[in-house]
């Protein structure tokens, strides 16, 4: 199969790279079985953490009042972090303004909407990782060691050099630097709409890596001239961000990652997907958190690698979801669950006055992998306790409310679409133990030519056709999309067959296969968003706006410009290997 040899031709390449460039893999881990990993996690008693609130970095300056551009420096260290009471501190890779103030996940950044902001981000690892990686997946190998990183604002509308493309990344004091390496400041325009974005590490074949090793956080974009009218809960006490992120880790407090590929003879450590027995919130596992009675903003954000959270709260409130992703709903919609993907976020209310019980459960009940793997246990079932005050102590001066209407942005429409793209996505097999060895967008390499190069100002219809058995969150950088339609596939073992040849909807067909079973996309997801679920075995339709949604206008500054942008995949353990697609705009 020639997707085969030019793969082995390719890993080849990567090994040779690898061991010329003195690749420096961390120390060998102590050996460990599931048993012992699961015994450790389920050693930490729940609800014992307070939930920590992140330290707040403002993304402006207030000179008389007045908030004016800034220009932040934010680094990345390598220090300890206590995930539990009874845990030993763990090495982890975390931002901060300094060492001394870094924290896992990093600090909340607090922008405001219309006035920009620059950031250096740098990069003070050590030489070594702390976790494995895998040199045969297309991976950023620095010549004389380092961690490379390269920042990635999720959700942000900035212009491409800013943008943290996969190939731009730099190792400490930038003493290398990927290709695509423009600049050490990045700036943020800040001009989209408010909501909640977040930043993470975003270097070639390291993603998911240097995500489990800690470096993420959130950027909270305001509005208050817009945002003050809706009267949804705020300040710092009632609007809180809440970053779910799974993992195991060793007994001394060490995060674990196997370092063992499912194929080992193709890729000595990648494995298809990363889960974690513990379940940790703004980095504690299982914390609590006391709360009034009255309303609070939660903006849920999922940073795991590859679990998806199914949440709902075990006294059965509801959460009205007022938005998702970086968009607000037209109106809010009451849900008693919530499905979260890898890097999705939601932002809902949750209004504890009428709670009948003195504690809530944050539970979680997806299967994972999601939706066809293993029910989640006693330990990855459970996230978090709310602890609610006794009835009496009803909270009298809580002037929040859910509105009866949100914001509205450009409406989805799809008939001004110039342009009509079919993504298909594969997952590739070793034949001998079945075992995924690598997944591929239009069964392209990352590195392949740019195919999905829209104009700025344009909308776009993209159908994204699963062909594998795994849900696959999808991620355009820069443009914001959402599913209109979502039909299933007839005739699939056909179809597939036919596409895995000749990588064409269009040939094979697909007006006579993508017309089963239509099945309804949520309420609450029904907004301007940059992750979207994609089911197996359905054809998704999306609008894409390569535009801001706010105003329908073009963007401020120039999207044309190189590196690019990319689109992918954001089950991390598949975006390094390699379900990446660039995605340059063109004039
Ligand atoms: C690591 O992965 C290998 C290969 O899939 C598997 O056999 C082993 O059980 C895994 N180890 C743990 C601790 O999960
Ligand atoms: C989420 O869990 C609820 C039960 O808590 C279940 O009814 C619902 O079907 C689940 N959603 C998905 C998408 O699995
Ligand atoms: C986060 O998203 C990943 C990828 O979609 C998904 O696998 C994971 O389950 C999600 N976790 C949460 C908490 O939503
Ligand atoms: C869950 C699900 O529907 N998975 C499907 C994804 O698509 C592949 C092939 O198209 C099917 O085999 C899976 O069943
Ligand atoms: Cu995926």
């Amino acid at each position: 199969m020639a997707a085969r040899a030019e793969l082995a031709a390719l890993l080849l390449v990567a090994v040779a790279v690898g061991v010329a460039a003195g690749f420096r893999p961390g120390p060998p881990p102590p050996p460990v079985s599931e048993d012992t990993l699961e015994k450790v996690a389920a050693s930490l008693e729940m609800y014992v953490d307070l939930l920590p609130q992140m330290p707040k970095v403002l993304g402006y300056s207030l000179k008389s009042g007045h908030p004016t551009p800034t220009h932040l420096t934010i680094g990345m260290y390598q220090k300890k972090w206590k995930f539990h009471r009874d845990l030993p501190a763990t090495t982890v890779f975390v931002f901060g303004p300094s060492a001394e103030s870094a924290t896992f996940p990093g600090p909340t950044i607090e922008a405001l909407q219309g006035v920009p902001l620059w950031v250096t981000w740098e990069n003070h690892l050590p030489d070594r990782h702390i976790l494995p990686w895998d040199p045969t997946v297309p991976t950023a190998i620095p010549r004389s060691g380092g961690v490379p990183t390269v920042v990635h604002l999720h959700g942000g509308v900035h212009p491409p050099q800013s943008d943290g493309h996969a190939l731009a990344w730099f190792t400490a004091g930038f003493r290398e630097r990927g290709r695509a390496w423009t600049t050490p400041t990045y700036a943020y325009p800040n001009a989209q709409s408010p909501g909640v974005l977040w930043y993470h590490d975003h270097a070639l074949g390291l993603t998911r890596a240097n995500l489990l090793a800690g470096l993420l956080g959130a950027y909270v974009l305001r509005n208050p001239a817009l945002e003050a009218p809706l009267r949804l809960p705020s300040g710092d006490a009632f609007d809180r961000v809440l970053i779910l992120a799974d993992r195991s880790f060793y007994a001394d407090g060490s995060i674990f990652m196997n370092r063992t590929g499912d194929n080992p003879g193709v890729h000595p450590e990648w494995q298809p997907e990363y889960f974690g027995d513990a379940v940790t919130v703004n980095g504690k596992a299982w914390p609590f958190l006391p709360v009034a009675r009255r309303r609070y903003r939660f903006r849920v954000i999922n940073t795991s690698n590859a679990r998806f959270f199914n949440l709902s709260l075990s006294n059965g409130l509801p959460f009205h979801v007022v938005g998702s992703d970086t968009s607000y709903l037209p109106r809010p919609v009451a849900v008693p669950h919530l499905l979260v993907a890898v890097s999705e976020t939601f932002d809902v209310v949750v209004d504890f006055s009428a709670s009948a019980t003195p504690e809530a459960e944050l539970l979680n009940t997806a299967p994972y992998p999601f939706p066809d793997g293993d029910a989640p246990d006693r330990l990855n079932g459970k996230v978090m306790k709310f602890v609610v005050e006794p009835p009496e102590k009803v909270c009298d001066d809580d002037h929040s409310r859910v509105p009866a209407r949100l914001l509205d942005y450009v409406k989805v429409g799809g008939e001004e679409a110039v342009q009509r793209r079919y993504i298909g996505l594969y997952e590739y097999e070793d034949k001998a133990t079945g075992n995924p060895t690598h997944l591929y967008i239009n069964g392209k390499r990352m590195e392949d030519p740019a195919t999905e190069t829209p104009r700025p100002g344009t909308t776009e219809v993209w159908e994204v056709i699963n062909l594998t058995e795994d849900n696959h969150p999808l991620h355009l950088h820069l443009a914001t999309f959402q599913a209109v339609r979502v039909r299933g596939i007839v005739g699939l073992e056909e179809f597939k067959r036919c596409m895995e040849t000749l990588y064409d909807a269009v040939r094979c067909g697909v007006g006579r296969h993508a017309v089963g079973e239509e099945v309804a996309v949520p309420e609450h997801e029904r907004t301007w968003k940059n992750v979207v679920k994609m089911p197996p075995g359905f054809m998704t339709t999306v609008v894409v706006k390569f535009l801001m949604v706010e105003t329908g206008r073009s963007y401020p500054f120039d999207a044309t410009a190189e590196p690019g942008y990319v689109y992918h995949c954001h089950i991390l353990d598949h975006e390094d290997n390699a379900m990446t697609r660039p995605l340059k705009l063109i004039k």
